[in-house]
């Protein structure tokens, strides 16, 4: 601490730790800075990322860039940026200059040259020329199509199409995804909202319970992490006897169909199997439990405001057991036809109902209506890789990514959705909660909140 600006030196095996000198600093006239003696690990998986953090200015910025990556298919540059964001992301305070960066992991040459552009001069050329550019703006249009992928988006942008209309007009021939995606993009492309996600988890427990009681449910995803809003509801079924939740995904898909609440649906089934997939094979594995891909038609009011069906929120399942303060219970008919009419709450999300009721007042398939469209993703899970399921599904996509990586390249192990197996040991690492899991790979505990990385 004599007379350097930072002092960086390994204390545990791969943790740099930066110490301030309160001199230089206090030379410098910086405030907030003396609070600058940080503790860094280099894998996301070993910090506490929260949702709300210091830096959005810059994470911000390095998103945009991490997005243009993968967009264009550069997952290596995209990862470099989201790692460097997940750093920013991670830090107890503000950063307000540069130096104080020094000795900091997962910053490469040219995420540091964006923060130190947005540092000085508040913008990033690279962030702003990369925003309004017609690719990129092309590519995200198109992109936020249900069932558009990058490549698709990339041929289509090549043949002049740039947006959902150009689309339409192209006279392409679509899947039913993209068809799907199409007819309800603008409300696709509206944030869902928490409340929503608890309407729609009283459905999938009603639909759920109707073909396996005792089976549980779980919300995972982004609105386990905490999040207020998210692309999609993530839900993780098992049943506590193993076995029985078998062939359970296309029961409760019919039963959602009979009653009305899905648009779109495509299932895939179980293929993951220990014996025949071995621990060599890769870890991005989500997709071989069963999987429902599917849109859900929520009713609203006629002004946005979602009514559901169910018992209220109060009753649903222990992630949610927090009942919403927005939430109450009325009496709005339900406009599906039902033999058996349903109890009914209506959730009042304030601004959001106003959005919603804008986007179905102006979507291009029909005229003012009463529910909307929302993706749900539905997995189902043996009870015995119900944790591994639950640390997998619960992201954020880099959290896991590093998960993953962490496994390998420190302890020798491969994590999966489905297992965790130890490649020196030659065994398969058993584990009923999430808190077993980050023990057997030598990791402190980082509850789902702290997982926004
Ligand atoms: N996941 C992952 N790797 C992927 C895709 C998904 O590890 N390539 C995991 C992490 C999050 C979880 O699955 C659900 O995926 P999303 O719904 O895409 O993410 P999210 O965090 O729930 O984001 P959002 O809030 O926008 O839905
Ligand atoms: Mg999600």
């Amino acid at each position: 601490l004599l007379d350097i600006v930072w002092y960086t030196e390994s204390m545990h095996a791969g943790i740099p730790v930066v110490i301030l000198d309160r001199h230089r600093l206090q030379e410098r006239e910086k405030p907030g800075l003396e609070l600058a003696v940080v503790s860094v690990p280099s894998y996301a998986c070993q910090r506490h990322t929260p949702l709300l953090h210091h830096n959005t200015i810059l994470t911000d910025a390095l998103s945009i860039l991490a997005e243009n990556a993968e967009l264009s298919e550069n997952e290596g540059r995209g990862v470099a940026f989201r790692r460097a964001a997940a750093l920013l992301k991670s830090l107890p305070q503000e950063v307000r200059g540069a130096e104080q960066l020094r000795g900091l992991p997962c910053l490469g040459e040219h995420s540091l040259r964006v923060i130190k552009e947005v540092l000085e001069d508040g913008v990033s050329h690279e962030v702003e020329t990369t925003m309004h550019s017609e690719q990129f703006k092309a590519m995200k249009a198109l992109t936020g199509i249900f069932g558009v992928g990058a490549k698709t988006a990339d041929r289509w942008f090549r043949e002049g199409i740039h947006n959902p209309s150009n689309l339409q007009r192209s006279g392409h021939t679509l899947n039913r995804a993209q068809r799907i995606g199409l007819k309800y993009y603008d409300e696709l492309n509206l944030p869902v909202t928490k409340p929503e996600a608890v309407a729609i988890g009283q459905i999938v427990e009603r639909a759920v319970h109707a073909v396996l009681p005792g089976a549980e449910i779980t919300l995972i995803g982004g609105f386990r992490r905490g999040k207020q809003t998210g692309h999609d509801v993530d839900f993780l079924i098992t049943h506590p006897d193993e076995g029985r939740e078998e062939g359970l995904m296309p029961k409760v898909v019919s039963w959602l169909e009979a009653q009305g609440f899905l648009l779109y649906q495509k299932t895939t089934g179980n293929s993951y199997l220990e014996s025949k997939e071995g621990p060599a094979r890769p870890a991005s594995n989500m997709d071989r439990f069963e999987r429902c891909f599917s849109i859900f038609r929520l009713s609203t009011d006629n002004e946005g405001r979602e009514i559901q069906t169910g018992d209220g929120p109060q009753t649903y399942s222990p992630t949610l057991t927090n009942t919403d303060p927005h939430t109450h219970s009325d009496t709005h008919p339900h406009s599906k036809t039902d033999s058996h009419p349903l109890p009914q709450t209506l959730v009042v999300v304030g601004d959001h109902a106003q959005k919603v009721s804008r986007v179905l007042g102006h979507s291009q398939c029909s005229g003012p209506r009463s529910w909307r469209a929302v993706r749900v993703d539905l997995v189902v899970s043996p009870y015995s890789q119900f944790a591994f399921a639950l640390l997998g599904w619960t992201g954020s996509k880099l959290f896991e990514r590093e998960l993953r990586r962490w496994a390998v390249h420190e302890k020798a192990m491969t994590l999966s959705s489905h297992a965790l197996y130890d490649r020196k040991r030659m065994q398969y690492l058993r584990a009923s909660s999430e808190e077993e899991i980050f023990a057997h790979l030598g990791l402190e505990y980082i509850p789902p909140c702290d997982r926004n990385a």
